[in-house]
């Protein structure tokens, strides 16, 4: 007879837990990203999560994480963030606690949280200084409830909210700048099909203290409509047609950390997702397509003229 398996969830690698037990869906970039980045920071943080797509990974009381897991509403990740901290600080400071088990505070929320109701949460805790580390998953809209259309989704989308013609007529928020303005010790964009690139600037935020925030870009087959098996190939082709500048913000000066040599054109990555499939049937949006590609040009244009390329 075979004997119960007395191997725990917490007791496997940080990877291998986030792999298995979970209800999310296959090839989801935004759960790629965040197993990158818990490679590198390790089982000593706490998660403050906004509702998500991934809240789905914490189903009380049990969490594929070792540390612990605080869900909040989706305005208040980066408040209920500080609360923590202070919290921590204070034991800390009346030896209730030691250093070594003064944990690492991480908010993980999604881009409806993060370039919406959440915002101005994250601005007060950069204004405040706050020590913790920021993960927005970008999938492009309200994923968990059908994909709505958030201040991140991209022009020319279609969503749950924009189905017909163009689809999503406004243009995605630039969140990292507006993060930036506020001079906060790291910003970062990353994606997990650029892991070496992703666990770099994780390693480097690791080093440092104060407000520390990444734009992770999600592939997410089930709202962007493509094959979970496309979900790497469609990552990397965001970063090789420049749709998707991998990019840091360090001491008021930002650098572009893997700029496309030769970018290819920006139709390669919309073509394999069903959210844009109507500038390509029944009819080529030519204009549109023109558009969508002369917006990305433009800003590679800028970084070459203002010389950060690096
Ligand atoms: C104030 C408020 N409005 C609506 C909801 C319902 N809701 C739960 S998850 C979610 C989508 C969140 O989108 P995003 O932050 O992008 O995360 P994703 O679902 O894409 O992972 C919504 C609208 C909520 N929890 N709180
Ligand atoms: S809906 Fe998208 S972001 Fe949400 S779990 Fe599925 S693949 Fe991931
Ligand atoms: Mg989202």
């Amino acid at each position: 007879m075979n004997q119960p398996s007395t191997r725990r969830m917490k007791d496997l690698p940080v990877t291998h837990r986030l792999s298995s037990g979970t209800s999310m869906c296959p090839g989801c970039g935004g759960l790629g990203a965040l197993k990158e980045a818990c490679d590198v920071l390790g089982d000593g943080s706490i998660f403050v999560n906004a509702a998500g797509c991934m809240t789905l990974l914490a189903v009380y009381p049990f969490t594929p994480l070792s540390g612990s897991w605080l869900y909040t509403s989706m305005a208040s990740a980066p408040a209920g963030a500080q609360g923590i901290r202070d919290a921590q600080d204070i034991l800390v400071r009346k030896g209730r606690r030691t250093a070594a088990e003064n944990l690492d505070v991480v908010v993980l929320t999604g881009d409806g949280s993060a370039y919406g109701m959440g915002l101005s949460a994250t601005s007060g805790a950069l204004e405040r200084g706050l020590d913790f580390v920021y993960l927005c998953y970008d999938n492009e809209g309200y994923g968990n409830t059908g994909q709505q259309a958030s201040g991140a989704t991209p022009h020319g989308a279609r969503t749950a909210t924009t189905t017909v013609g163009l689809g999503f007529s406004g243009e995605k928020k630039d969140l990292f700048s507006i993060w930036a303005a506020h001079r906060p010790a790291y910003v970062a964009t990353v994606i997990a099909s650029e892991p070496v690139d992703l666990v770099r600037k994780f390693e480097k935020a690791k080093a440092l203290h104060g407000p520390r925030l990444f734009i992770a870009l999600a592939p997410c087959p089930t709202n962007w409509d493509f094959d979970p098996m496309l979900s790497v190939e469609i990552g990397r082709l965001a970063v090789e047609t420049g749709v998707f500048p991998l990019k840091e913000y360090e001491g008021g000066r930002v650098v572009h950390t893997r700029p496309p040599r030769q970018r290819r054109p920006v139709e390669e990555y919309l073509k394999l997702q069903g959210r844009f499939r109507h500038l390509f049937e029944p009819t080529r949006n030519e204009q549109a397509l023109r558009e969508i590609q002369a917006r990305v040009d433009g800003y590679w244009s800028e970084v070459a003229r203002s010389g950060d390329g690096a």
